[in-house]
């Protein structure tokens, strides 16, 4: 008998594929890179302090933002009309010495600069947005379609605009991307067992108990060597190594909370399990839980042959487990 996989990567991503995903992130990221500098800028911090009426923001640790600390204290001596220069090269991705060494920021310190960045701002430290700026229609109508949006799906427009800015160069001397450092998981005995209602399937309950306890090397370790993980609104990210370095750099301090979760029968051997549920990001804690679902693919020796992860479009999408 000749042998034959099943699936590749590619046709994996399809499984479960009427999962209805939240197109308003993309979506409206393109409409925001529309706009001129100076709008993007207005309407990140006016999206911004209005979240932060709600939503409080816990700032990473002081050792992990050395990486950025020179380009912050750079910023911090200039002029005030260079000041805002830099923050519309960054969103311009204009090709300067601050956007190279933003680009090679881990997302994480990207956030943590423009966290810094905005108390500054509001302290009259770095140049803040001009009192009375006027948005043009245009950033009015994106306003107002990330303030409709569920604050998950808010947080991760923010997100996904802030790690795009600056310039990300292609050249093969670019320096190495910065490494965050490599955390502790959590002691055995204090990790937590999960339950998810309708499956018992080991892999995933692995899977999420080793993420929740940072535990990096056992999580990767439950993928086939050429697995592959597609982050939301992501290509795949294929073999195990690739995914282990993925995972300590953005997977630190996130809580995965399933609900429930439905298996399909094998094909090949091959087996589809799609989990609901909410995750929460460091960030900001048990005030934002993004709904979220996970397409699992298993192989036949019950390893993880492919792993998506997707913002729902609706709380709503956390009930609809079985194929429509
Ligand atoms: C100011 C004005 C000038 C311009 C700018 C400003 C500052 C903006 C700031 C923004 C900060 C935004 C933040 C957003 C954080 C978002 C976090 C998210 C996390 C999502 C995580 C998920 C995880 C899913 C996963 C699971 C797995 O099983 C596998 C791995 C993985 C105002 C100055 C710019 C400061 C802090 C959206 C969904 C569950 C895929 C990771």
């Amino acid at each position: 008998m000749e042998f034959s996989m099943p699936f590749t990567t590619e046709s994996a991503q399809s499984i479960f594929s009427d999962t209805r995903i939240a197109t308003v992130v993309p979506k409206t990221i393109a409409q925001f890179n529309q706009l001129k500098a100076e709008d993007q800028l207005a309407l990140i911090w006016f999206a911004f302090t209005e979240m932060g009426k709600t939503i409080t923001i816990a700032a990473p640790g002081a050792a992990n933002m050395l990486f950025a600390q020179n380009v912050l204290d750079q910023i911090k001596q200039m002029p005030a009309a260079e000041q805002t220069q830099v923050m519309c090269d960054l969103a311009n991705h204009a090709d300067t010495p601050i956007c190279r060494t933003y680009g090679s920021l881990t997302m994480n310190i990207k956030l943590g600069f423009w966290n810094q960045l905005g108390e500054w701002m509001e302290q009259g430290i770095v140049a803040p947005i001009p009192k009375g700026y006027q948005l043009s229609s245009k950033a009015r109508s994106v306003l107002k379609a990330i303030e409709a949006a569920d604050p998950g799906q808010q947080i991760t427009i923010l997100r996904n605009i802030v790690v795009g800015m600056g310039f990300d160069s292609e050249d093969l001397d670019r320096p190495q991307k910065v490494v965050d450092p490599v955390v502790v998981p959590t002691e055995l005995a204090n990790r937590t067992q999960v339950k998810i209602e309708g499956l018992t399937h080991s892999t995933v309950l692995s899977y999420i108990d080793n993420m929740n306890a940072n535990d990096f090397e056992a999580a990767s370790n439950l993928f086939v060597a050429n697995g592959a993980l597609q982050p939301p609104f992501q290509k795949p990210i294929i073999g195990r190594e690739s995914i282990l370095r993925y995972m300590r750099e953005e997977c630190m301090g996130l809580k995965l909370i399933p609900a429930q979760g439905v298996v399909e029968s094998p094909e090949e051997g091959y087996t589809p399990i799609k989990v609901t549920g909410k995750v929460q990001t460091p960030w900001f804690g048990s005030s934002v839980g993004m709904n979220i679902v996970w397409r699992f693919l298993l192989d036949p020796e019950g390893k993880i042959f492919f792993v998506a992860i997707d913002l729902l479009a609706s709380p709503r999408e956390l009930l609809t487990l079985v194929r429509r």
